[in-house]
């Protein structure tokens, strides 16, 4: 075994984006890629020596060779310690508990999340620093300045280790430990839910079907929720990890999903239905006859924190997403607790929960979350709604509309236009930042518009400022449009638009969706030519 120092040249495009740096595995797959991202990371955080950290992903195609490829470079920066989860494995909240229960100086995940997987698919890497949460912007930074000066990198030479069975062995220096990728995550829920309540609730016939997609969630589900919380086995389905995903996209929304969906609004339908995505950081929770938008489960869940012990001194705080529905900021004012706006992506919820402001963040992407560890979570997000039907017995149905009734209801979906022409997209939202200050005072279709700007965000903690994340257009009856390019789609650009109305009278609780909210999507094709610029007369997908 001996380091060698091996010669490269900068790839454009390291820059990582809404989550880190997501490409197509094939560009992972030329030579030098991958290693000049993970020789950045050494280079910004300084070298390994003296230092532990995580190393794992969730099991898509690339990850087991990318996983030796970082245990060798690893070893030629001098780390100390790897923890390394088996087969290669770690959800992305597993991950992150794991960099905080054993005070790791930061981890290494392979996940391109929900993006689909398999040699055509994506890939992707991000690092997460102490805290267990993904890097900030200024580290972020840092690597992509670090991979565009490049000349060399550093690994070592040594065979590929066996990281299949739990135990340490050693590469040059550095002392590699298999972990279990289950243990440490499976104690942390333990903690924080009624465990018994759960366990008597499927005691007593209670019935679930949790849709891991093929992906890194199904070890960890069978494992709580049929191992040690008694659900019947059969309960998680598509439980094996699959490095194609079974060619699935491993997005828990309605439409990826669209199988439990129609389990779950068909004859004989399990009482609870719920989904996770590719790295297991995601959610969707079902009940009878009902998908329950993330927006409102953040809403449900921080209106009813106290029910779960870990949450039963009360919630400090609660943030969301600047796209995410409003419903959350109702429930934290009826608490007399802040809410904070931030942009999208879960890097920024990590200085908040530090700075213990909040308990609670979720997003309208599907991702729920606590401080108790500093990644959005799936899974808990599925025990949490466990703990409350355990503790309430009451139908997904009744809890959702019991909420509605108190707090009113917002009508919320997100509009898709994928894969559009990046140009047409950068051009639509130009156009619609010039029109912005003559929007504020107009009326469009009856809807009053009280403000209208490019969102911005002043970290309240470190003082960093974030600007142009996303075009609000926001009326006095509460309603809002609001548009955004995504950050983490591999193909041309998406455009997403979200759509929210305000409706405070039950009498009006039970509209459809869409219809809903046809008047504002109208709206916004108009200030915005959406369809005349992209040519695209309807979204891609309508969640
Ligand atoms: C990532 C981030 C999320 C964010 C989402 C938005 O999700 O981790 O915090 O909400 O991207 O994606 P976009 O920029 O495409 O709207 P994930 O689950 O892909 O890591």
């Amino acid at each position: 075994m001996s380091i060698q120092t091996v010669a490269t040249r900068p790839f454009a495009g390291q820059r990582p984006g809404t989550s880190g740096l997501r490409k197509k595995v094939t560009e992972f797959q030329q030579p030098g890629y991958l290693e000049n991202f993970v020789e950045a990371i050494f280079l910004t955080i300084g070298g390994g020596a003296g230092r532990t950290l995580v190393v794992g992903g969730d099991g898509r195609y690339f990850n087991r060779e990318a996983v030796q490829t970082i245990l060798r470079m690893a070893a030629a920066h001098g780390v100390e310690r790897v923890l390394v989860g088996r087969g290669g494995i770690l959800s992305t909240p597993a991950a992150s508990c794991v960099i905080r229960k054993h005070a790791a100086h930061g981890g290494i995940l392979l996940s391109a999340s929900h993006n689909p997987g398999g040699p055509d698919g994506d890939f992707g890497i991000k690092y997460n620093i102490e805290n267990g949460g993904p890097a900030p912007e200024k580290i972020t930074e840092a690597i992509f300045a670090h991979t565009q000066a490049l000349t060399s990198y550093r690994i070592s030479d040594a065979p590929a280790l066996d990281i299949d069975v739990l135990g340490t062995s050693r590469i040059e220096n550095t002392v590699v430990e298999v972990i279990d990728p289950v243990a440490d995550y499976a104690a942390l829920m333990g903690r924080l839910f009624d465990f018994e309540a759960i366990r008597a609730l499927f005691a007593g016939g209670f019935t679930m079907r949790f849709d891991a997609m093929h992906a890194v969630s199904g070890p960890y589900a069978k494992t709580i929720i049929e191992d040690m919380l008694g659900a019947p086995a059969g309960t998680v389905i598509n439980g094996e990890p699959r490095e194609d995903f079974g060619g699935h996209h491993p997005d828990p929304n309605p439409v990826n999903a669209a199988e439990l969906i129609a389990l779950m609004n068909g004859p004989g339908a399990p009482d609870f239905g719920a989904a996770s995505d590719g790295d297991g950081d995601r959610n969707m929770i079902v009940g009878r006859g009902i998908a329950v938008t993330p927006s409102d489960s953040l809403a449900i869940i921080a209106a009813n924190a106290t029910l779960a012990p870990g949450y039963a001194g009360g919630i400090k705080g609660i943030a969301r997403s600047m796209p995410t529905s409003t419903a959350a900021d109702r429930v934290a004012e009826a608490l007399g607790i802040s809410c904070f706006e931030t942009p999208t992506g879960w890097k920024y919820f990590g200085n908040l929960m530090d700075a213990n402001l909040v308990t609670l963040c979720g997003e309208e992407s599907y991702g729920t979350g606590s401080h108790h560890i500093r990644e959005k979570d799936g899974l808990w997000a599925v025990l949490f709604w466990l703990n409350l039907l355990a503790a309430t017995r009451k139908p997904v149905a009744q809890i959702v509309g019991e909420h509605w009734a108190r707090f009113g209801r917002n009508y919320y979906s997100r509009h898709d236009y994928e894969a559009v022409d990046a140009a047409a997209a950068d051009g639509m939202m130009t156009a619609l930042r010039e029109r912005l200050p003559e929007l504020a005072g107009r009326t469009l279709d009856g809807h009053q518009v009280a403000e209208a700007d490019d969102f911005e965000y002043n970290d309240p903690v470190d003082g960093s400022v974030s600007t142009r994340q996303g075009i609000r257009i926001i009326m006095r009856d509460g309603s809002r449009i609001v548009f955004r390019l995504s950050g983490t789609g591999t193909e041309g650009a998406t455009i997403r638009l979200y759509l929210e109305r305000y409706e405070p009278d039950p009498a009006r609780h039970d509209l459809d969706t869409q219809e809903a909210l046809a008047s504002l999507a109208a709206v916004a094709d108009d200030i915005s030519g959406l369809r005349e610029r992209t040519g695209r007369d309807r979204p891609t997908v309508v969640t």
